[in-house]
């Protein structure tokens, strides 16, 4: 079946009116909670968004580059698992940039670019619209933390989902088995998934990382709490908490956490909330898998892995796995 449509640059867009976030709510039953937390999707307000992106640049971070070079020397070989005409997806699409690597090679009929801000997802899908004539874009505004659903039926094409960046590592590994298993309903026996994953490596190189030289991690840490002074009306003084991130080797994750640099008491919206010294608020996990333990989880999804590709230096991978007929 084709769904190939397009005779002009314009993107066909679904909005599905995702449930907006309650920052208010989530922040304080967070900051509540007898160990203090902070949910890492708050991060991401546009000043937030513009420090993770000098993240990706600075010398220590790999994980960006790295994977870049990945999809840059295998996109002919990714193309072979995947049929041309197909119905790719991107969940989290942001600022579809390494979906770029692959479209000429891949040659999907429809790219569709899921993301929760529905006027950068729609100004993004027009660009690559504009970029890729021969390309149809299906725009769908949605929270893919949710349930994901496709705007329409497209029983007989081949739906092949694209998720970069090791994103997955930001779930606790339970829910990244939830997320598969979504993605396995929308992708129906037959279809597939090309992700992005950060390996467990010596434990400077992740260090190092998340502590990188030119702070950006730090600023993008330090800017949630600047993010809640703004808009809910509390008053933080970012020069009493510090960045800290650091693997934790039994649990196979690096940790982000805001540390208090002295016993004080900080005023959110009215509420009164006191932190010891050196107490954190755990701001993200960020986990990290060997390429067995990746495709363990893979398969509890229901999924089989066919093929991972890495770097020289064994320090990201993508791997394709499909959803077996039966
Ligand atoms: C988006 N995510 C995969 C990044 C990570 O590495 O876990 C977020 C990040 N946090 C600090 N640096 C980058």
């Amino acid at each position: 079946m084709t769904i190939k449509d397009k005779d002009n640059d314009d993107i066909q867009f679904y909005d599905f009116h995702p449930t907006p976030t309650d920052f208010f709510g989530e922040v304080l039953d967070g900051l509540m909670n007898e160990k203090k937390f902070i949910p890492p999707k708050f991060f991401y307000n546009e000043k937030g968004s513009k420090i993770f992106d000098a993240i990706c640049e600075s010398p220590e971070y790999y994980p960006t580059r790295t994977e870049i070079e990945i999809l840059q020397n295998n996109a002919a070989e990714i193309s072979k698992y995947i049929d041309a005409d197909c119905l790719l997806i991107e969940p989290g699409s942001g600022s579809s940039q390494k979906v770029r690597l692959l479209l000429d090679t891949l040659k999907p009929s429809v790219y569709m670019p899921m993301d929760i801000s529905k006027d950068y997802l729609i100004q993004i899908a027009k660009d690559i619209s504009t970029e890729y004539r021969w390309l149809d874009v299906h725009a769908a505004c949605i929270d893919y933390t949710d349930k994901i659903k496709l705007p329409y039926n497209l029983d007989d094409v081949h739906k092949v989902a694209f998720f970069p960046g090791s994103s997955i590592g930001n779930f606790e590994p339970s829910d990244a088995i939830k997320f598969l298993e979504n993605i396995a309903d929308i992708v129906k026996p037959g279809g597939g998934i090309l992700i992005g994953v950060d390996l467990k490596k010596n434990s400077d190189v992740l260090n190092a990382a998340y502590n990188d030289s030119t702070g950006a991690t730090a600023d993008f840490n330090l800017n949630l709490l600047t993010r809640i002074n703004e808009e809910l009306d509390a008053d933080f003084d970012l020069n009493n908490f510090e960045h800290s991130a650091y693997y934790n080797d039994t649990k196979g994750r690096v940790e982000m956490h805001l540390k208090s640099k002295k016993h004080q008491t900080v005023s959110v919206a009215d509420k009164d909330i006191s932190f010891l010294e050196n107490e954190t608020i755990h701001t993200e996990n960020s986990y990290k898998y060997t390429l067995h333990e990746f495709q363990d989880l893979l398969r509890a999804a229901g999924f089989e892995p066919l093929r991972v590709w890495t770097d020289d230096n064994d320090l990201f991978s993508v791997h394709y796995c499909n959803l077996p007929l039966n």
